[in-house]
């Protein structure tokens, strides 16, 4: 074996945990072992444990592809952060991870029977917007999926993760074994409800007495998450090793702020995480509206547009003054109305500290990267406030003019004729959608049209859409970043 971060002297400044690793068991199991996970709950997990010698210790399930599993085993499940605010840097080592699973290691039935072993009492699940197969518009799960159709075809040897918590619930209710909560960590609105409602979906189309069971037994509490933590890059791989002194290709870089609201309904007991900083709450809707639409809603916003603009990193187009301050007027005119917060939250103080935290120029975050998945992404991120304004007549300029950044960007066509490689799970649809439209009202109306992004309405309401295609049109003419500027002159 060669050196790791596990069997290396680390470079002393190095945050390293002094609990007892070997007391530790699975009783959390998370599918999902991408890059926010470990930056979050892996590190809010150790940094809890550290706290109270507690003994929930986390099983890393991944579903797809399995070097990073491998990486994780050799280095005994141990992985760095690198946490970078503007003027500190510290690299932590997190040690809250104790196993591992892998279908393609070690078979379906592995993982089927860790996630049905009695003590294992959280399954918690960072499996991005898509992974839940859902048919947004109606918060469903999505029969015509194709995953979900292999599933429901062979419920015993499931792929996706809602067929692998089905069938674990299947097999802990027939051996008499106390049900897990499920608890989704993703950038969904109602997060865990909406994992509720397909893993319901999905076990009444095998089995009603199943999903009878689950809905009496199983709990799901809703997550408000965040920390950015872009995908790591060669210049942040080695950054992080000049840190650590060693290698550590499960390693991480992220900036230092971090939040956690998590709704308190555990069926199965749970850490307690507040030890680390998160916070527990009865309802956790508002929190989680309040970042999805100003964090998120502004984040899609400036990668469609900062992208077509020519900006790499979140940040370049934060220094970009007109785009800074069309991200705090989308903050606070076209968001933060739309919330109903508890008494004493400051918007305002929230909005600004946003600004400043896309500012940070020690975190690279790629305008590319956050416009991945946008059909999955811009329900949830503008047009619940958009129907809000419509409703109450109140203008939208910067959310219409996001939507409108979304639809030029999947035409796959930069502002220099380059191709964009969209990354979109409803890419055929978007094809489908653009062919044959050429004008910008043919494919305003072509998108529009794709009511799982957009439900039915919003393509009924003539003023909008006349104004949507007027930003689609101004954005193909004069480019992303002269029509920001003249929007904040308009
Ligand atoms: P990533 O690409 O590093 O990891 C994605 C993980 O999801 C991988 O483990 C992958 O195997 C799994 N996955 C992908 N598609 C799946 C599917 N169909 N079924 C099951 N598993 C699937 O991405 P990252 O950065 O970890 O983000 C994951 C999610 O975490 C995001 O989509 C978002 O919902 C949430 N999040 C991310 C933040 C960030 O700044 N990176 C911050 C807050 C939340
Ligand atoms: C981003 C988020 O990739 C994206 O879509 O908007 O992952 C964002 O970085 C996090 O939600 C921050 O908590």
């Amino acid at each position: 074996m060669g050196q790791n971060i596990s069997n290396t002297e680390l470079k002393t400044q190095v945050v390293r945990p002094s609990f007892d690793r070997s007391a530790l068991k699975s009783r959390i199991v998370h599918i999902g072992f991408g890059a926010f996970h470990r930056a979050h709950q892996g590190l809010y997990t150790s940094e809890m444990l550290e706290k109270t010698g507690l003994d929930w210790g986390i099983c890393e399930i991944s579903l797809f592809g399995v070097d990073l599993i491998k990486q994780l085993r050799a280095q005994d499940h141990l992985y760095s952060v690198l946490e970078k605010d503007t003027d500190t840097i510290t690299a932590k080592i997190s040690g809250s991870v104790v196993e591992s699973v892998h279908p393609k290691l070690d078979g379906t039935q592995a993982v089927l029977d860790k996630m049905a072993e009695p003590q294992v009492a959280i399954v918690s699940l960072t499996i991005t917007e898509k992974g839940y197969c859902a048919d947004l518009s109606t918060g469903h799960l999505d029969l015509n999926n194709a995953l979900i159709i292999a599933d429901l075809a062979e419920p015993q040897s499931p792929k996706s993760a809602i067929g692998y918590i089905v069938e674990a619930l299947r097999i802990r209710k027939e051996a008499s074994i106390t049900p897990f909560t499920v608890m989704s960590c993703d950038n969904v609105p109602d997060n865990s409800r909406v994992a509720k409602q397909v893993i319901l979906d999905y076990a009444n189309q095998l089995d009603k007495t199943l999903g009878a069971w689950i809905e009496q037994n199983v709990t799901f509490p809703c997550t408000m998450v965040d920390r950015i933590v872009p995908a790591i890059t060669d210049e942040s791989f080695t950054e992080l090793t000049e840190h650590l002194g060693v290698n550590d290709p499960c390693g991480i870089v992220c900036e230092s702020f971090s939040q956690w609201v998590i709704e308190d309904d555990f069926v199965n007991g749970r850490p307690e995480w507040d030890a680390a900083g998160a916070t527990f709450v009865k309802d956790v809707r508002p929190f989680e509206d309040m970042k999805l639409r100003l964090l998120n809603g502004s984040h899609s916003f400036l990668a469609y547009l900062g992208y077509l603009g020519g900006y790499r990193y979140i940040y370049q187009t934060m220094a970009d003054d007109a785009f800074r301050s069309a991200t705090l007027k989308l903050m606070l005119d076209e968001q933060a109305v739309t919330l109903s917060m508890p008494e004493g939250t400051n918007l305002s103080a929230y909005a600004n500290m946003l600004i400043s935290r896309f500012s940070n120029a020690n975190i690279k975050h790629e305008t590319y990267q956050i416009a991945t998945d946008g059909s999955q992404k811009l329900p949830q991120r503008m047009c619940e406030s958009l129907r809000f304004h419509l409703e109450n007549g109140t203008p939208t300029p910067w959310l219409i003019l996001g939507m409108a950044g979304w639809m030029v960007y999947v035409g796959e066509q930069d502002e220099k004729g380059e191709k964009i490689i969209v990354n979109d799970p409803m890419i055929e649809q978007l094809r489908e959608a653009y062919s044959g439209a050429e004008t910008a009202d043919e494919i305003v109306l072509a998108l529009l049209g794709l009511s799982n992004i957009f439900g039915t309405d919003l393509i009924t309401n003539k003023t909008f859409v006349s104004t949507l295609t007027n930003a689609v049109d101004q954005l193909k003419q004069f480019g992303a970043q002269a029509v920001v500027v003249k929007t904040l002159q308009s």
